[in-house]
């Protein structure tokens, strides 16, 4: 748990808003709208655009294997772009995209502009292209490994549309990473690039997956598109380029979109537990749909003269969620940019809200931490007034942050919340809704679970936790965007997430309700880390670790940290015949990024000679992170060698 300041439960702030209610009513309309889960989120799903209604709004004869809108008809790539594109959206800018090679004075070398008629061409195009060269057909899966391009969304949509189940995978991957998941999900076609760029240098995308190709025999073809213009290896036969494809699809292109069923998965996104191997989530088409549009509207309070910015990775289900799907299906025009916010100067961000007048900000508590530690100056000298609404995702905010950022860019009266939810759960469940009813804000809180959403935090014996206990967050009620199951493993999905409590969703994290019923999620109760937002998995880290030959056991554990919200420490115990060394720290932290990915960085390694272990020899992470953190160590009758914690300490010590 990463979370490590007092929670200032009684600050209320309150902001001036047409909707703004007090809790008290909030918590009546919420309560009413879960006494019947089914025909509150039926009334949502209405506002959609289905070819065919659905038949019953939730069939919950499998649990927890639900279905949502069964027997409705719709396609996600087409509420994303047709609507848009055939009606009076038609010129609409869609995305604004800006890439990386900035020039001296921080302005970008190229803006590509999309109306929503540009995205509806491209997007058919590539429907065209998968469908008539690749030959897929709705239910075949792909997987995708591109930076922040705006063929990354489009790719993702022409999938769609042909009811094709795509995989996308994080650009800061490795290639053992991007192997497994496209063997998981057994992907015919790979789509990647020749590189990106991130903060001055090429990712090279294509030589990594060239690598995850020699042992990926599910995939048929690649398609490499063209960014940095760097030449890569092409396999005659196997790869070709993006443009070269495209050159023959004409420009009126129109490829009819798959009536899937609302129960039909839309993707496939992998990630990290506390133990094992990443878990490809199921996302269905209907109920994730649904939720994006509700929190569109509710959460972000979305409008037509909107320009929003979510400065997510589409790698993430943040992208997935609120850059991809959720935004286009509302018909928004949003922002995309290509690289990182503080480079080549820590104001990139703020100057692309002055220059595209963004007025909806979707950010991360560890950007806002680095925007703290960079001064106030930077956004002083840009002119960010446009923005009205903004909320945070990814981690927990602690106060100081939250209340920094509010006031330089909130300027003490703009609706900012923390928004909670997980790869899980397919969209928001957790949070402020100033498009809807607004209660007041109290920083660092996550808010109010939604109309719709029975959260609840609960004690060891799955009984509601006392307020200002702290306890696990459960959902006690199916709702729509839950996950279909995890592919091709339905009995972990059971295990993992329903078997904890009988009947709710175990979400993973502590949390706490406060005396006025605010939550307020306090970080992972498992082996799962958040460094910077990005979920890894202490297990994959100790699993890279122990792929050097001079490793013989490790532990992995998330430790506090003032900018990344948590930060790998890696504890190792070294095989005989091997010594510590820097240089070996080295050699093993690179390792780790080669098995995981650059993203996987271990900030502190330690050689020990003992690691803390039960008598059945499972690691206890648990101790090794309360000797570093300087807490508790709790109950420790079941260590097998008291003595193991001693060189914990010592090893820590030595180090500070
Ligand atoms: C969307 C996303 C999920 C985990 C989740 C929790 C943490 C996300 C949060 C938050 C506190 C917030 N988390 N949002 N914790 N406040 N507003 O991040 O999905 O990558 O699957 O991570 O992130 O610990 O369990 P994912």
């Amino acid at each position: 748990m990463s979370v490590s300041w007092a929670l200032p439960f009684d600050k209320e702030i309150r902001i001036k808003s047409n909707k703004e209610i007090d809790i008290n009513t909030y918590k009546k309309i919420h309560e009413a709208s879960i006494t019947d889960v089914k025909s509150f989120w039926s009334s949502v799903a209405t506002e959609l655009d289905w070819f065919k209604p659905w038949e019953r709004v939730l069939d919950d004869s499998n649990p927890p294997f639900y279905k949502w809108f069964v027997g409705g008809e719709l396609n996600a790539s087409y509420l994303s772009v047709d609507r848009h594109a055939r009606g009076w959206r038609k010129n609409k800018v869609a995305l604004i995209w800006e890439g990386e090679p900035l020039d001296n004075n921080g302005n970008p070398k190229e803006v590509r502009k999309l109306t929503y008629q540009d995205l509806y061409r491209e997007v058919n195009r590539v429907a065209y292209l998968m469908k008539e060269r690749y030959k897929l057909k709705k239910g075949d899966t792909i997987a995708i490994y591109l930076p922040m391009i705006p063929e990354l969304p489009i790719f993702m949509l022409a999938a769609a549309r042909l009811g094709v189940v795509f995989t996308v995978v994080f650009s800061g991957f490795s290639s053992d990473a991007l192997a497994n998941r496209i063997n998981d999900a057994e992907a015919k076609l790979l789509i990647t690039a020749d590189g990106g760029w991130r903060k001055g240098k090429i990712v090279e995308l294509k030589n990594i997956a060239d690598k995850s190709l020699e042992k990926t025999p599910s995939v048929r073809h690649v398609i490499v598109v063209r960014r940095t213009g760097a030449k890569v290896n092409m396999v005659e036969g196997r790869d070709e380029y993006y443009d070269d494809v495209m050159k023959d699809v004409p420009l009126n292109t129109y490829v009819e979109p798959e009536r899937v069923k609302s129960e039909d998965p839309l993707y496939i996104l992998y990630t990290s537990g506390t133990t094992g191997k990443p878990k490809g989530i199921v996302h269905d088409t209907g109920g994730y749909m649904t939720l994006l549009h509700a929190t569109m509207k509710w959460v972000f309070d979305i409008r037509d003269e909107d320009v929003y910015w979510c400065t997510a990775d589409i790698g993430w289900v943040t992208g997935h969620s609120y850059i991809v799907f959720g935004p286009l299906m509302e018909g928004a025009t949003e922002v995309m940019y290509e690289g990182a916010l503080d480079y080549p100067k820590p104001d990139r961000w703020v100057s692309i809200i002055e220059r595209y007048g963004v007025s909806v900000l979707y950010t991360s508590p560890t950007a806002i931490r680095s925007f703290m530690k960079y001064g106030d100056s930077w956004i002083k000298s840009h002119d960010t007034s446009s923005v009205r609404l903004m909320h945070s995702v990814g981690e927990p905010i602690n106060p100081e942050a939250w209340e920094w950022f509010w006031k330089l860019v909130g300027r003490e009266e703009i609706p900012f919340g923390s928004t909670w939810w997980m790869t899980e759960t397919g969209g928001i469940m957790i949070s402020h809704l100033p498009g809807l009813y607004l209660i007041p804000l109290k920083p660092g809180t996550n808010g109010m679970p939604l109309p719709g959403i029975q959260a609840d935090v609960v004690d060891d014996n799955g009984n509601p936790a006392k307020p200002e206990t702290r306890g696990y967050l459960v959902i006690k009620q199916p709702w729509p965007g839950m996950p279909l199951t995890i592919y091709k493993d339905p009995e972990r999905y059971v295990n993992v997430y329903w078997s904890k409590f009988p009947n709710m969703f175990y979400a993973g994290d502590y949390a706490v309700k406060d005396d006025d019923g605010y939550f307020w999620v306090l970080g992972r109760a498992d082996e799962v880390i958040k460094v910077a937002g990005h979920r890894l998995g202490t297990y994959e880290l100790e699993s890279a670790l122990i792929e050097h030959p001079a490793v013989a056991e490790a532990a992995v554990i998330g430790v506090p940290d003032p900018i990344k919200g948590e930060v790998p420490y890696g504890f190792i115990i070294l095989r005989q015949g091997y010594s510590p060394s820097p240089q070996l720290t080295q050699e093993i932290l690179k390792t780790v990024r080669e098995k995981v990915g650059p993203i996987a960085v271990i900030d502190k390694v330690f050689f020990v000679g003992k690691l803390p272990k039960t008598r059945s020899g499972k690691i206890m992470r648990r101790v090794v992170r309360a000797v570093i953190t300087n807490s508790q160590v709790g109950d420790i009758t079941t260590l097998e060698d008291e003595a193991s914690v001693d060189e914990i300490r010592k090893a820590y010590e030595e180090f500070k």
